[in-house]
């Protein structure tokens, strides 16, 4: 999997990508991720990527010809992947929209700022609008690192061969059942008995029942009506 990010603020994603199961998943091949920086595509004799709003109101909007310039450089000559603009309008980003986008050889993320992007390069370069949730940010770079980290852990191998992420959250339709580790006892809070027997059909069970009463008690609307 290639992952192109284009945004102004290449160095706001940098760290993220060095780290833990990213990091290494990027270490190893088995996704690429390259940040691209729309200022250098700029024309512009400053390298401005923004300009006052036709129409008045407040703030400044990203130009068309820095980011469609950039896109095009992004895709090179047969891209075949999926253009995506993260944005609050967009379709509502899930586990399932990640497993979709898991499927594509390539995706390029486009992150805007300020009150947004000229809606011709939107109209010109983008697939799809996504959106991680119902809120605005100051700009897309969150929202690319959500769908990157969500995306590439479902790339094969970037889990460890322990951690499969099949046996999850959302994957069941529910949320996960509680976990333990060392000590027995903290601060009077004892380690439910059943997962200290070694009797693992009976702890199979205690899960899948916990997975269901969490979900039932923290989230009931992911709970389907049919079971
Ligand atoms: C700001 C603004 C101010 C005055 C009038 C209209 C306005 N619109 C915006 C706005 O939507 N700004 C966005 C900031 C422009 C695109 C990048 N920004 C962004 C992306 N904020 N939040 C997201 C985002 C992305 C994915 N999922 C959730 C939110």
């Amino acid at each position: 999997m290639k992952i192109k990010v284009l945004t102004i603020f290449p160095e706001m994603l940098r760290p993220m990508l060095g780290e833990s199961i990213l990091g290494r998943a990027i270490e190893q091949g088995l996704i690429e991720v390259d940040l691209i920086d729309i200022r250098p595509y700029s024309l512009n004799k400053h390298k401005n990527t923004d300009d006052y709003p036709f129409g008045g109101g407040p703030g400044m909007v990203m130009m068309a010809q820095p980011i469609v310039d950039a896109m095009e450089a992004a895709m090179g000559e047969d891209f075949h992947g999926r253009r995506i603009y993260l944005s609050p309008r967009g379709r509502t980003f899930t586990q399932k929209v990640a497993e979709e986008l898991a499927s594509e050889e390539e995706l390029i993320l486009l992150c805007g700022h300020y009150e947004g992007v000229d809606q011709r390069a939107i109209d010109l370069v983008i697939d799809e609008e996504l959106s991680i949730g119902d809120y605005v940010l100051t700009g897309g770079e969150l929202g690319a690192l959500v769908v990157i980290d969500a995306v590439s852990r479902l790339i094969p191998g970037v889990l460890g061969s322990e951690e499969s992420p099949k046996d999850e959250s959302f994957s069941s339709g529910l949320l996960e059942y509680p976990q333990y580790t060392r000590p027995r006892e903290f601060r009077g809070l004892q380690v439910p008995e059943v997962l200290l027997n070694g009797d693992h059909a009976k702890i199979a069970k205690w899960r899948k029942e916990q997975a269901l009463e969490v979900t039932r008690r923290m989230r009931p609307d992911l709970i389907k009506e049919t079971d």
